[in-house]
């Protein structure tokens, strides 16, 4: 096998790495203090296009945030965007939510690159440049870099200040990497830092987080990985698979109410960001399987009638009235392989549980 770093004996920790940090939802917003967005709309609206582009990113990218946020709440169907669900409480849910009975889908990825850790090192071969979209605290990184002894390892996340305490904690780890932060968002395109090899590179999405993108933006993501991969590199990915619905729903709304907390604390983080003043409480968790879609949905229902208010704005929602607030598509194997290759990668190889309850996909670009 080429890449000899990846021995059998270090195969069983390939499972760790399919830990807890959220990818789709990795493209997180940092919160902002209301005041800040105030002057910053002030700014922007008093001297427009000039003044915009002398603002600091970390304005102009919550004052983004703003626009798309207030854009989801006053579409005919509210929606929120899932990157929302991730301030530093959802993050915590989050991490809770992947340990719980009904979640099925951590432990089963883990116990995937468990079993089929040395088919996977044998694929993954010589990659030595790992890329991980929505890295967050870089926790998974840091098992799959020491595997492969990688030489570079990019941390690609929105959230600049998570994503830079897990690079500083990746490079005590793992002295000899090359770790660097890049604070961006995947999906609009990105540029990685001049040294990092053009040749051995792996982009690495585990988590099931492709499936928190509806298909075309999905594909487009997909694209923008196969960009990042350049011709020889390859993508590792995991996929939650279509299974009963019963299944599904319960892992989308446990019993100790973790999701529904989850779901309900979008708002809160919403409140912070737009200043907006929504009661969680009053709204409750929906998670069911849209079966023609092939999606989880999850959306939060006003228990009654609500005025909800922000600084130049509201809306009111009748009783009942939803906010869409996530998709979980539940892709089956054979149409997620043919979306890798419309996005560019050209021979892959799957492995899933026995049960057929999710897969790891290896992609060459
Ligand atoms: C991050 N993502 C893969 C999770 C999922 O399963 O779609 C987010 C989640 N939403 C509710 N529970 C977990």
């Amino acid at each position: 096998m080429a890449g000899g770093a990846i021995g059998v004996a270090v195969l069983p920790r390939l499972g760790a790495l399919a830990g807890a940090t959220p990818g789709a939802g990795a493209l997180r917003c940092g919160a902002m203090p209301v005041a800040i967005f105030a002057h910053a709309m002030r700014s922007a609206h008093a001297s427009a296009a000039h003044a915009l582009s002398r603002l600091p990113v970390a304005v102009l990218a919550s004052l983004a945030c703003r626009r798309e946020i207030l854009a989801g709440l006053l579409s005919q169907q509210a929606s929120i965007c899932p990157k929302y669900f991730y301030d530093q409480r959802g993050s915590e849910l989050f991490e809770a939510i992947t340990r719980l009975p009904e979640y099925y889908l951590t432990r089963t990825e883990r116990a995937l690159m468990r079993r089929h850790g040395r088919a996977i090192a044998e694929a993954l071969g010589e990659a030595r440049v790992v890329i991980e979209p929505g890295a967050g605290s870089c926790d998974k990184a840091r098992m799959l870099c020491r595997s492969l002894a990688a030489t570079h390892f990019v941390g690609v996340d929105i959230s600049a200040d998570c994503l830079q305490d897990g690079i500083a904690r990746l490079r005590r780890a793992l002295p000899g990497l090359d770790a660097r932060a890049v604070a961006g968002d995947i999906t609009a395109g990105l540029r990685l830092p001049p040294n990092v090899p053009a040749t051995r590179r792996l982009v690495f999405y585990p988590g099931s987080s492709i499936g928190n993108f509806d298909p075309p933006q999905a594909l487009a993501l997909l694209r923008q990985m196969r960009a990042l991969a350049g011709n020889g590199g390859a993508l590792l990915i995991g996929i939650d698979l279509p299974k009963d619905r019963a299944m599904l729903e319960a892992a989308y709304d446990d019993a100790a109410g973790v999701t529904a907390a989850f779901n309900r604390n979008v708002l809160s983080h919403v409140n912070r960001l737009i200043g907006s003043d929504f009661e969680p409480q009053q709204w409750r968790h929906l998670a069911f399987f849209n079966e023609a879609a092939s999606r989880i949905e999850m959306h939060l229902q006003a228990m009654g009638a609500q005025r909800v208010r922000w600084p130049g704005g509201g809306r009111d929602f009748a009783a009942g009235e939803r906010i869409h607030t996530e998709n979980s598509y539940k892709y089956p194997l054979p149409a997620f392989v043919a979306m890798l290759r419309e996005a560019g990668f050209v021979a892959c190889q799957s492995w899933t549980d026995a049960r057929g309850w999710y897969a790891m996909l290896h992609a060459r670009a």
